[in-house]
């Protein structure tokens, strides 16, 4: 066992089941998760049908990171590199019967989200308006270093941003980047049930882990104008995955 599989593995859980270790669930008042690399990775285990738990995990993974899992006593992490580790061991391919042409759409899109748009969510709820996110999330941590919390959070995310490079615009500009890519996505999607047509796929999962945390938290980011104001596809699509995915959100009994 390595390292990182001595400290997290029980010797309870079972073999072929994942353990998918996230920031806790009561963490987040309006979506199952805060992060949406988490919603991603459960997403995808829902539409294929592989067994697992959630483990609620205030830490990261062996690259510092959330989510990871734990699966027959090895940690996994990153939500691409999981994806792909599972994918093989139950034979699953996430873009079945899709064209290459299609999946390579899908591939451009999912880095578009995961490492570009996902900025301008971040940068919206840590960085400009984390005392109003505060009302949504609760850091499972003791009352009095909350507060704490919330500003390391808040100038940790900035610091990444720097270094990023996104962080050195003004943020009009940022929410402009994360507009144009929600308009991007809307114009790909069309009037498909999902993104690259009659096939749930990969692709579905990251739009539906990122969009959530725009459109079911109840904070102003412009990119929620944008979809509200022009992209009503988009509130369909994600709509439409919820209830295929997701059918006890409503009665938060994920
Ligand atoms: N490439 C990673 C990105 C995961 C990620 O950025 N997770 C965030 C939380 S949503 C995190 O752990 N941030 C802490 C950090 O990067 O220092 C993946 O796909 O899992």
């Amino acid at each position: 066992m390595s390292e990182a599989a001595v400290k997290h593995w029980k010797p309870e859980w079972q073999r072929d089941v994942v353990y998918l270790h996230v920031f806790p669930r009561v963490m987040a008042k309006c979506v199952p998760n805060i992060s949406p690399f988490a919603m991603k990775v459960e997403m995808w285990l829902r539409m294929n049908d592989i067994p697992y738990q959630i483990v609620d995990h205030m830490g990261f993974s062996s690259k510092s990171q959330t989510p990871f899992i734990m699966f027959n006593e090895e940690e996994i992490p990153d939500s691409n590199f999981i994806i792909e580790y599972l994918s093989k061991y139950f034979k699953k391919d996430s873009y079945k019967g899709i064209a290459k042409e299609k999946q390579a759409v899908a591939r451009s899109f999912l880095k578009m989200m995961e490492e570009n748009t996902t900025w301008s969510i971040f940068w919206y709820r840590y960085v400009e308006h984390m005392p109003e996110y505060r009302d949504y999330i609760k850091f499972q941590v003791p009352e009095e270093i909350q507060e704490k919390m919330a500003a390391g959070l808040s100038s940790g995310v900035r610091d990444r941003a720097w270094k990023h490079g996104i962080g050195r615009h003004s943020s009009d500009e940022i929410y402009k980047i994360g507009s144009d890519d929600i308009r991007a996505i809307s114009t790909y999607l069309g009037d498909k049930k999902y993104f690259l047509g009659d096939t749930p796929s990969l692709i579905d999962c990251t739009m539906f882990g990122f969009l959530t945390q725009i459109l079911f938290v109840p904070l102003d980011f412009p990119m929620k104008t944008v979809i509200n104001e022009e992209c009503p596809n988009i509130v369909d699509y994600i709509n439409r995955l919820k209830t295929e995915f997701w059918p006890h959100w409503d009665e938060q009994q994920l």
